[in-house]
């Protein structure tokens, strides 16, 4: 299991942490998902198949690119 915790900035309220969870958890492999809307930071634990680039991939589709990749 690895864990990575990033900030997206375009979150602006609890509807984006909503959409972000729903659209990861889609994921296989994608464990948990917690966010945060005053800090805007977001910690998704997940295993194979799920991988880190295919998450930042979906980050970007969905409209919530994390600040640091
Ligand atoms: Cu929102």
């Amino acid at each position: 299991m690895e864990t990575r915790t990033f900030i997206a900035p375009n979150i602006s309220c609890h509807h984006c942490i909503h959409t972000i969870t729903r659209e990861l958890k889609a994921l296989t492999g994608v464990r948990e998902v917690q966010g945060d809307v005053t800090t805007r930071q977001v910690t998704v634990a997940f295993e194979p198949p799920a991988t880190w680039e295919q998450i930042v991939a979906v980050l970007h589709e969905i409209g919530y690119p994390p600040a640091s990749s």
